[in-house]
């Protein structure tokens, strides 16, 4: 690799005019496995142009600390997409949204609300295990057959975000369940970051089949939710707040002092209503399935856990938060899947805000900035054998947790996820209780999941097939 010499500048792709870097780009690999490619040649830090735009690839832990956390208010700006711009009504989110005091404001309430409901309180462990239970024994209505178990983990992930963000419960079969399932399925499918209709933003004007399908799926979206939010404001109650809607609208009228374009709308309201139910369920449930995928490869390390289970919880009872210092392994399992497979790959774009710096560099302002994560993730300077799945490597020489610098699935500073504790308490709760009460095979014959995985607009899995049955004292699936 060429070491990237400071003061030097940063080396650069060829472009050529209008197109940018594109015809240097393969159109073969996804993003994160080219620019992790082109690093061996260009370096760790490197440039291109998108269409017009000058942008940075950082595929070392050092510059994304520096882009994330020393400089992280410089870089905490996002550029405009065309799809997310629709997907937002221009940016009425947290996540797409460009740096602003508005902004601010906005993504503080959010974090507040969710706080509410956060990792101390009772309410939000007893949703997630009651979607638990309600998992378990679907899961297990299927013993005996092969089956993927992808439909019933995102349904009942999208079931704890509902009761989270409006306090729907639904049966399984639910219309209105199935709705919110099937137009997320559709705007996961056509929104993929980094798609040609941003790189030009007039081909916005020649509306093209999935542009249509993206506009259609927010419409239902929308329907469903602003139905949410009248029949939240036509019940709002001086008492505690029921959910996010009520805590977000009980937010909003908070600060009505302000002036018109410094105040949290009812379009921000919905907006993150929606942005909740996305990233909560994509990232959440991707993230269960490529643990469960490694499991079915490594039937050594499924043993480990399970016996981690037996030993500290056994069959008697279900798993809640207060064992999750005793479960040490099962923490490992969780983060060695989020290294291996990071469900963000390439970061959301960030966007210098003002002239800064990387690794010594000057960088100007408006510099479109992709952390690579599966870089840093996969890094075989700050890894030992980084394409193994070895849990192990988050424990210390003491058989204490252990969290490498260079471990970063949530990002970091003032873009860091806001949903970092509610999906570590999802993640714990699903997986420990679901391999406390069953065993997961792979069916007779089949072979193991392919792990290579899918990138849209999180890094999936290719759909796998698997078998279950109760593990000793769990035969109805819950107690
Ligand atoms: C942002 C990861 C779950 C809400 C992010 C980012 C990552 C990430 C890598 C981008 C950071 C950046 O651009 O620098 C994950 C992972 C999850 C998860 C791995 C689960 C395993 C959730 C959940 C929620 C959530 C459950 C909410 C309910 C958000 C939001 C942002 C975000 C709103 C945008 C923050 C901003 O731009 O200021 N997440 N996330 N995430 N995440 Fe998550
Ligand atoms: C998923 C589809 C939803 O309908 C809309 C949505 C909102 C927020 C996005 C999410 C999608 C995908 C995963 C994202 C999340 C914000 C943060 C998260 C990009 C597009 C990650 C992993 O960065």
């Amino acid at each position: 690799p060429l070491p990237n010499t400071a003061g030097g500048s940063i080396p650069c792709l060829p472009r050529l005019p209008l197109l940018g870097s594109l015809p240097w780009l393969s159109q073969h690999l996804p993003p994160h496995l080219l620019f992790c490619k082109l690093s061996h040649r260009y370096g760790s830090l490197f440039g291109f142009y998108l269409g017009p735009y000058y942008t940075l690839v950082v595929n070392n832990h050092h510059h994304a600390r520096e882009v994330l956390l020393q400089r992280g208010r410089d870089f905490a700006g996002r550029p405009r997409m065309v799809t997310t711009d629709l997907l937002t009504r221009g940016g009425k989110d947290i996540a797409f949204s460009d740096y602003s005091s508005l902004w601010k404001l906005h993504r503080r309430l959010v974090h507040n609300s969710f706080t509410l409901f956060g990792e101390g309180s009772s309410r939000l462990q007893d949703i997630v295990l009651s979607s638990v239970d309600g998992l378990c024994a679907e899961l297990l209505s299927s013993t005996g057959s092969a089956f993927d178990p992808a439909p019933a983990i995102t349904r009942a992930i999208t079931n704890v975000v509902c009761k989270l963000v409006f306090s729907a419960t639904y049966e399984p079969g639910d219309a209105e369940l199935q709705e919110v399932i099937h137009y997320n399925d559709g705007i996961v499918q056509t929104i993929a970051r980094g798609g040609l209709v941003d790189i030009y933003p007039w081909m916005k004007v020649f509306p093209n089949k999935s542009l249509t399908k993206l506009k259609d799926c927010i419409y239902i979206r929308d329907r469903l939710l602003t139905r949410k939010l009248e029949e939240h404001k036509a019940s709002l109650s001086d008492g505690d707040p029921r959910d996010l809607l009520d805590a977000l609208l009980k937010g909003q009228t908070a600060r009505s002092t302000g002036s018109q374009d410094e105040q949290i709308s009812d379009d921000h309201v919905l907006m993150t209503a929606a942005e909740a139910f996305g990233a909560g369920v994509e990232t959440t449930s991707t993230t269960l399935l490529w643990i469960l995928a490694y499991l079915l490869h490594h039937p050594e390390v499924k043993i480990s856990v399970q016996q981690e289970l037996d030993e500290q919880v056994g069959s008697e009872r279900a798993v809640n938060m207060s064992d999750r210092g005793r479960l040490p392994y099962l923490d490992c399992v969780i983060n060695e899947g989020m290294r291996i497979r990071p469900v963000s790959p390439v970061l959301i774009p960030h966007m210098a805000m003002t002239n800064s710096s990387i690794g010594g560099h000057s960088i100007p302002r408006g510099t479109r900035v992709l952390v690579n994560m599966w870089s840093i993730h996969h890094d075989p300077h700050h890894w030992d054998k980084p394409d193994l799945f070895t849990p192990e490597r988050f424990l210390d020489a003491n058989g204490q947790r252990a969290t490498p610098s260079c471990f970063l699935p949530f990002g970091a500073g003032p873009r860091v996820c806001v949903g970092e504790s509610l999906a570590r308490l999802e993640l714990f709760l699903f997986l420990s209780s679901l391999l406390q009460r069953i065993s997961f095979k792979l069916p007779d014959g089949a072979s193991p999941p392919n792990l290579q995985g899918r990138l849209g607009v999180v890094l999936q899995p290719l759909p796998y097939k698997v078998t279950v049955s109760p593990r000793l004292g769990w035969e109805g699936g819950a107690k």
